[in-house]
This record gives structure tokens, sequence and C-alpha cells, in this order.
């Protein structure tokens, strides 16, 4: 009996190397091995009446090995396991509702091997004549603004007195937010709105917006980036570069240096009640103590903890392999590049005369005051410290980009916290 288990486990051990050796086969890119396909879709519109047609479009799948030509797609409207639409090369479809409701629908995408992969989507489908809106997608795409076009549904017996969109740079936009007002309106059907006075190369979060006499309605949220002005171009043979954590950065090239295009978003967020020290991990602090401004703005970080505890003015710091902390020199020949006149180095639409004409992209993202929890001059400062720091080893210079055209080094505090801009090895 013994020996049997034995036997037995002996076969099982077998068996499972051979099926560990055969997955490590499939990495070997030899080009045999299928890979499974990825499903995508967008739904045209995402709410409609029991009238509305709406468009499937799967043209966004794709597979490493199989073309989109060459991939099966079927439907299931409902998501009741039913399959509406057999498989068939064309991504596209379209389909209508009976009844009002909330739908999700399945997409199933199958490759040239078998391999499949599904995706689901929910749309609402209203009577017709009932209180509906969309938000709708965007029309023009530009540097500072976005035109953006929502239809109404139905009024049902709501009377709209203002109407248009919400939109900010932080998810979820409300009426507190910037927006368009297009002001009353007693017919259904699409109106357009500009999103306007907005920041280059950067992503906004978009809802339409109904006023009625029943109260505020916010409609379905779409993310849309504007254009970057294509202003400084990026540094030859380097227009990437890649941090300790992955993060990807765009570079640009200014009077002959190599700078980073964002600002640096490396490491481990902490509190900023809390110091950063020396402890073999990276922190950073994101302005007001919201992870997602260190997504928008990158993160604010102390001297010495940028400085990787080195004190030497020729330091990698926390920069990725190849790159430095600025010097005082560089950012002094920087600030003198552009003749101390910030509008050259600030992103378009972050102030009203910014002109970006470098391609450096500033955001005025504040700072870490000295004092703990503190967080100041939000869309009036962008602080990048150097590695010169001040004989009493209490302070370091820093360049400074001010909302008034104004770009100056200055002596701030060790205590304070502010950007960080990798300049490239020579
Ligand atoms: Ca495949
Ligand atoms: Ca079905
Ligand atoms: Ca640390």
């Amino acid at each position: 009996m013994k020996k049997n288990l034995l036997i037995t486990f002996a076969l099982v051990f077998t068996l499972s190397l051979m099926i560990t050796s055969c997955k490590e086969d499939d990495g070997d890119n030899n080009g045999n091995d299928n890979t499974d396909p990825i499903a995508s879709f967008t739904i045209t519109p995402q709410t409609g009446t029991v009238n509305t047609i709406f468009e499937f479009d799967a043209s966004a799948s794709a597979d490493n090995e199989s073309a989109l030509n060459q991939l099966m797609f079927r439907w299931d409207f409902d998501n009741d396991g039913s399959w509406e639409e057999d498989y068939t090369t064309d991504p596209n479809t379209n389909h209508q509702y009976a009844q009002a409701g909330t739908y999700t629908i399945k997409l199933e995408v199958k490759d040239e091997g078998g391999l499949t992969d599904e995706s689901t989507k929910n749309i609402t489908v209203v009577e017709e004549g009932d209180f509906s809106f969309t938000t709708g997608n965007a029309s023009e795409i530009n540097v500072r603004s976005i035109v953006m076009n929502g239809e109404i549904l139905g009024l049902g017996d709501h009377q709209v007195s203002d109407h248009g969109h919400v939109w900010s740079v932080y998810p979820d936009p409300g009426m507190q937010d910037s927006k368009s007002s297009l002001g009353a309106i007693a017919s259904t059907g699409t109106f357009s709105s500009t999103c306007e006075l907005l920041i280059e190369n950067m992503k906004y979060y978009i809802k339409a917006y109904m006023v009625t006499d029943q109260g505020v309605f916010l409609g379905d949220e779409i993310a849309v980036s504007t254009q970057s002005s294509g202003n400084g171009t990026p540094c030859p043979g380097a227009e990437t570069v890649t941090d300790a954590d992955g993060n990807v950065y765009n570079t640009v090239l200014i009077d002959g240096k190599c700078w980073m295009k964002e600002n640096l978003n490396v490491g481990s967020m902490i509190n900023a009640s809390t110091a950063q020290t020396d402890n073999g991990t990276i922190e950073k602090y994101c302005f007001a103590d919201d992870g997602f401004n260190c997504d928008l703005f990158g993160g604010l970080y102390q001297w010495r903890e940028l400085m990787d505890y080195a004190t030497s003015e020729q330091n990698q710091g926390i920069c990725p392999q190849g790159w430095h902390i600025p010097t005082n020199d560089e950012i002094t020949a920087l600030k003198n590049f552009v003749s101390e006149e910030s509008n050259a180095l600030v992103a378009m639409g972050q102030t009203a005369n910014s002109t970006n004409s470098t391609g450096f992209t500033g955001l005025l993202n504040g700072y870490k005051s000295y004092i703990p929890d503190e967080f100041v001059e939000f869309s009036r400062y962008l602080k990048i410290w150097s590695t010169k720091q001040h004989p009493s080893g209490n302070s370091s210079i820093d360049f400074t980009l001010d909302k008034n055209n104004s770009a100056f080094t200055e002596l701030t505090n060790h205590q304070a916290a502010v950007s960080v801009r990798c300049v490239k090895d020579n």
C-alpha cells in the first residue's frame, strides 16, 4: 500500500514536472505558441431609448497572432448566456432594445487557434419621452479646448433651465467645477458645448449636466486628453526614460540639455505628517496627501531624500540610471535661457499667457512647506530642487516658476518638499 502511494506520488510529481516544462516552453518565443486575444468594444450611444439603434464596434480588439480580419466576434446583448449573434468576422453590429432597463452586453472574441476572450459593458435604455440625456463624445480635441456633443433623449416632465458640460482634471466632476452653460432648452436632440481654457496634454473628466425644475442631473463620465502643443523636441535617442518603479517619462531637449518633460514620481507615498528618512525606501509626498495628485503632478521630495542622502553636486540621487538631479549651473542656465520668464517653460493653459515654447511643460503644482502637513502655492509655483546646498546645511537652491511670468532661483528649507526634474548625464 505504501509502495503504491509512492508510485502514485512519483507519477504525479513527474506529470507536474512535465506540465512545468511545457509552460517553460511557452515562454521561449519560438513563434509557435498561441496567446489569448483581447476583447474590447465601444457602444454608441451609451444611453438611449427603446427607439435607439445602438452601434457596437469591436475593432479595438486585438491578438498577437491573428489580424483583426481573422478574428471572430459574437454578441450577447443582454448577458443571459444566449448569444443573439453567432460568430462573424465583422467587428461592427447594432441592436435595438424593445424594453427599458439596464443591460450588460457581452462580447466574445475568438482567434484562429480557438482561444477566446470576453468583455462586458453596461448601457441604460429608457422609454421614449422619459427624462434622459448622454454626455456624448468629443467631436474636436485641441491643445486648449475640447468640443463635446451631448444628446437629450427625452425631457419627460422636466423644465430645463440650463445645460452643458462640467469638467475637471479629477474624476467625478460636478457643478462646482468648470462648466459650459448653454441655457434653457425645451426640445430633445444633440447639443454641443466647448470645454475651454484647458491645459495642454492633460486628461480631463467630463460629464453633461442638466439643471431642471426637479434638480441637478449629471450624465455619464468620459475621459479625454487634450493635445500637446508639441513644443520642444524629445531628446534624440532618449525620447522616454523609465524610473525604478516602471513609470515612463517623456524627455525634451532644451538648449542642449536633455530634461524630463514631467516631474519625477518614483517611490512610495507617505503622509506629510511623517518626515522622509534614510531607510532604503524612496518616499514621496503627494499634494494634499492625495495619491491622485502624484499621478497628475509627480511626487514631492525633501532635499536629503531626493539626494539619496549624498551631498555631492554631481549626484544621481533618486533619478534613473544615467540621469541626475540638476546642478545649480544647470538650473541657472535654464533660467537664463528663458530670460527669467516662466511663460516659455509653463504648459499652455496653465496660465493665461504661458506659451511653453521650450516644451518644458511645467505645471504649477505647488509644494509642501517646511511646516509638516502644510501644502502651499498650488496654481502659483512649480519648484524643482538643485543639488546645491547652502553652507549651513539647512537649505538648498531650487528653480521656481511662478504664474506671473517669473523664473528665478532661491534657497528653500530642507524640511520643505518640492518637485524633481532629472537631467540626462552627458
Ligand atoms: Ca492568439
Ligand atoms: Ca442573450
Ligand atoms: Ca527614504
